[in-house]
C-alpha cells in the first residue's frame, strides 16, 4: 500500500492526533458493523429500531436479549492488527486520544489506555429507573449459541429493570466523554478516522470540527463514507491492513 509523504509526514510531526474509531475497527475481530444486515433471531429487524429506549419498553426481552447476544460475541471475539497499531501509535505521538463509538471493549483489551467511549459499553448496564450500576456476572451472559430473548435482570436497589450502559437514538451522550472528545477534538493536529460511516451525530461532527480547526483529517475505511469530501487523506482498505501499513510506513525503522 502506498501512502502519500505529506501524510507520513504530518504523522510524524504531530505532537497531537485524535483516532476517532468506529465499528469497522472491530469488522475483522468478527463484531458485525451496526449497519450490516442483522441475523438470526433478529433478521427481522433493523439494529436502528432495536437502538432505542422506545424498543426497550415496548419489548424489553428482545432488546436485552440482542445486547447479551452481542455481549457474548464481544467476549469470543479478540482484538485485530488494526486496534494494536493503535496501541502502537499512541507510543509514537506525545498526545494521543482515543475517541470510540464503539460498544465492545476491544481497544482496552489490546492495551490502550484512558478510551473515550462516546457511545457508551456493553459491559456497564444501569437500572433504567433509577440508575443504579448493575454488577454482570462473570459467566457468560448467554449459553453457547443460545441466541435468545431475555428478561432484563431487576435493580437490586429498586426492582427496576436494568438497561444496556449503551447510548440510544434520541439520547444526550456522556457529558463527561463528550467535553473530553471534543476538547481533544480542537487541539489536535491530525484527526484519523477509522471504520466510521460517520452518518451518527453529534459524534459525526467531530471530524468537521477538526477540519474547521485546520487539523489533517485521515479516513481509513475500505468503502465511501459520508467524510470522503472533508478528509485530505483518504486511505481505502480495511482497517487490519491499513493501520499496520501506515505505521510500518511511517516509521520505518521499527
Ligand atoms: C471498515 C471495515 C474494516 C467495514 N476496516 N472499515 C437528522 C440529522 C442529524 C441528526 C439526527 C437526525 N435525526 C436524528 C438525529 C439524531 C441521531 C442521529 O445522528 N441519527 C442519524 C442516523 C441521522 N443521533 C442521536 O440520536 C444521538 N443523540 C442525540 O442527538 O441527542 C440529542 C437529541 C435528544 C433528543 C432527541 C433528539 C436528539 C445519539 C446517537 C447514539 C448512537 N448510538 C448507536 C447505538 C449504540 C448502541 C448499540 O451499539 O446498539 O451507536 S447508533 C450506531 O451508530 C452505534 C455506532 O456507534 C454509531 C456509528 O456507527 P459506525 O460505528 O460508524 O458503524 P457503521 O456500521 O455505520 O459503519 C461501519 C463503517 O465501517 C462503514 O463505513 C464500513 O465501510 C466500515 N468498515 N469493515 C475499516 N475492516
Ligand atoms: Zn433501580
Amino acid at each position: 500500500m502506498e501512502f502519500a509523504e505529506d501524510l507520513l509526514s504530518a504523522l510524524r510531526e504531530a505532537e497531537r492526533v485524535v483516532v476517532f474509531t468506529g465499528a469497522g475497527v472491530s469488522a475483522e475481530s468478527g463484531i458485525p458493523t451496526f449497519r450490516d444486515a442483522l441475523t438470526g433471531l433478529w433478521e427481522q429487524y433493523k439494529a436502528e429500531e432495536l437502538a432505542t429506549e422506545e424498543a426497550f419498553l415496548r419489548e424489553p426481552d428482545l432488546v436485552w436479549g440482542w445486547y447479551e447476544w452481542r455481549r457474548l460475541r464481544v467476549m469470543r471475539a479478540n482484538p485485530n492488527p488494526a486496534h494494536r497499531a493503535i496501541v502502537a501509535l499512541a507510543r509514537r505521538i506525545p498526545k494521543m486520544t482515543l475517541v470510540t463509538q464503539n460498544v465492545d471493549d476491544l481497544h482496552e483489551r489490546a492495551g490502550s489506555a484512558d478510551v473515550i467511549h462516546v457511545h457508551g459499553s456493553l459491559f456497564h448496564p444501569r437500572c433504567h429507573a433509577c440508575g443504579q450500576p448493575f454488577a454482570l456476572g462473570d459467566e457468560p451472559p448467554v449459553e453457547a449459541e443460545g441466541a435468545r430473548w431475555l428478561a432484563p435482570p431487576r435493580c437490586r436497589q429498586c426492582g427496576g429493570p436494568v438497561r444496556p450502559g449503551v447510548v440510544w437514538f434520541g439520547e444526550l451522550l456522556p457529558e463527561d466523554q463528550w467535553d473530553r472528545a471534543t476538547e481533544a477534538t480542537e487541539n489536535c493536529s491530525l484527526f484519523l478516522c477509522v471504520g466510521t460511516s460517520s452518518l451518527v451525530y453529534p459524534a459525526a461532527q467531530l471530524p468537521h470540527t477538526a477540519a474547521y480547526r485546520q487539523a489533517t483529517v485521515v479516513q481509513v475505511n475500505p468503502h465511501p463514507t459520508a467524510l470522503d469530501k472533508v478528509v485530505r487523506h483518504n486511505v481505502v482498505g480495511l482497517a487490519g491492513e491499513a493501520m499496520p501499513q501506515l505505521l510500518a510506513a511511517a516509521w520505518p525503522e521499527d
